[in-house]
């Protein structure tokens, strides 16, 4: 009965969708994703959590793929997922005392496993698992319950539905599906999860595509996707992590791995920096999914400099975990997090609300600003004077941010020169706060 619901649920958006399909589409955000836009550049700090049956591996989220395991061996694994030590309260309250303001959870990644009570496949963590409890509702509602924001990170590609053919890049014939398929039931099929997501997990913050890459000229009907997911929550933000300039309907961009307009990591290489709100993703060590092996975990000052750097770009700083198959975090990630939490409570003030600039980022730092305040953020400097362009703005006053030990300061014709003595500076970031008109 629920799958008939859904089913008419979805081709009943479908039906207003498509009848308004066309070459012409311009999509208009409502005034609800404008504010919530708002809202997500304001937020500058979530928690990107990869999760699923593949964590039973330990060996990160890609290793269908990397180890060539068929899906019919690979459907095995749901049985050994029984994550009976998951408390959605403690992820929540981690994420929240670490100064994060949303969470993006992977509700289903490539491997095709639906981390929710689908009724469009029991190919889920409610059916196919002893655990069998939909973990993304139990998020959901402590989510609500705390007041952060949860997203759901959605893949695209997917190596376990017959129908998502031709293959891409990957997930080949080692699935052991069979060499046919329609793209389009493919694509009815994840519209119709997606709108599971929409309709039954309270409000969605956003949608977190990633996998188009797989197949790069492919026909993903993202008009027909992006009006479904708009028409059932307007407000809700559609990124895609396709790696090339933003399309028509999507609300923010994602840079993974690098901050907009680098490419330390190759995947940016087309990637023009648009003008939508903007978000690098990172891991808190070298692996999205829980990795066994992986202890290049990140220190504080690693974490706490990139979350600045990013707000220097005008970008938010999602964090990614890979919890391990019991549910729990690892206690590394959960004691960097915790100390993160405390940069935050401190000197949050100089990021959360802020936008980049005046200054594009230097050799030295970033600066962020919010009203009449900007904030210099000097992350590498080894001088105790400074000197930075002007920009326009009057200084009236300089100070450590959080003190009230003045900074003296020159202005003239080379800019304005700082003197910072070497007691003042601070190895993670310091902080400079000038008060302009
Ligand atoms: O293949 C995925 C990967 O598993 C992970 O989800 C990252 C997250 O940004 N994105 C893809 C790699 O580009």
């Amino acid at each position: 009965m629920k799958k008939l619901f859904l089913l008419n649920a979805c081709c009943i958006a479908m039906v207003l969708v498509t009848s308004t399909s066309s070459a012409q589409w311009k999509y208009e955000p409502s005034p609800e994703n404008l504010k919530n836009r708002e809202w997500f550049q304001n937020a500058k700090f979530g928690l990107f959590i990869h999760w699923g049956v593949y964590s039973v591996l330990g060996d990160g989220e890609w290793v269908m793929n990397n180890r060539q395991i068929p899906v019919r061996t690979y459907e095995k694994l749901p049985a050994f997922f029984t994550p009976a030590a998951f408390d959605a309260r403690e992820w929540v309250q981690m994420a929240k005392d670490a100064g994060m303001k949303y969470i993006t959870i992977t509700s289903k990644h490539h491997d095709g496993f639906a981390m929710w009570d689908s009724k469009v496949s029991d190919y889920n963590i409610v059916r196919r698992t002893p655990y069998g409890k939909d973990v993304l509702k139990m998020l959901a509602d402590e989510c609500q319950r705390q007041g952060i924001k949860l997203f759901f990170y959605h893949s695209q590609l997917d190596w376990h539905h017959p129908d998502y053919f031709p293959r891409g890049r990957t997930g080949g014939d080692f699935t052991g599906r069979p060499a046919q398929g329609d793209m389009n039931k493919y694509l009815d099929y994840m519209d119709a999860q997606l709108t599971e997501l929409l309709t039954g997990y309270g409000d969605v913050g956003g949608i977190w595509f990633d996998g188009m890459w797989d197949k790069p000229d492919a026909d993903w009907r993202l008009e027909r996707t992006y009006k479904l997911i708009h028409s059932l929550q307007p407000g809700t933000l559609i990124g895609s992590n396709h790696h090339v300039a933003p399309y028509d309907g999507e609300d923010f961009q994602m840079f993974e791995k690098d901050l907009p307009g680098h490419n330390t990591t190759g995947f940016s290489g087309e990637q023009t920096v648009g003008t939508l709100a903007k978000e690098t993703c990172e891991t808190i060590n070298h692996s999205w999914g829980f990795n066994l092996k992986d202890d290049q975990h990140k220190t504080k000052k690693d974490i706490v400099q990139y979350i600045v750097k990013a707000a220097g770009y005008d970008a938010n700083f999602l964090l990614n975990v890979g919890p391990m198959p019991n549910g729990k975090i690892q206690p590394e990630h959960v004691a960097l997090l915790k100390e993160t939490g405390d940069w935050m409570r401190s000197y949050g003030e100089t990021i959360y609300g802020t936008r980049g600039g005046p200054l594009t980022a230097r050799d030295w730092g970033v600066t962020t600003q919010k009203g009449n305040k900007v904030y210099l953020h000097i992350l590498q400097w080894f001088d105790e004077a400074l000197t930075i362009p002007s920009w326009g703005k009057k200084i009236r006053s300089a100070k450590i941010h959080g003190s009230n030990t003045p900074v003296r300061f020159i202005e003239n014709e080379f800019g304005i020169t700082l003197k910072i003595p070497k007691s003042m500076q601070d190895p993670v970031d310091t902080i400079i706060e000038l008060e302009v008109r």
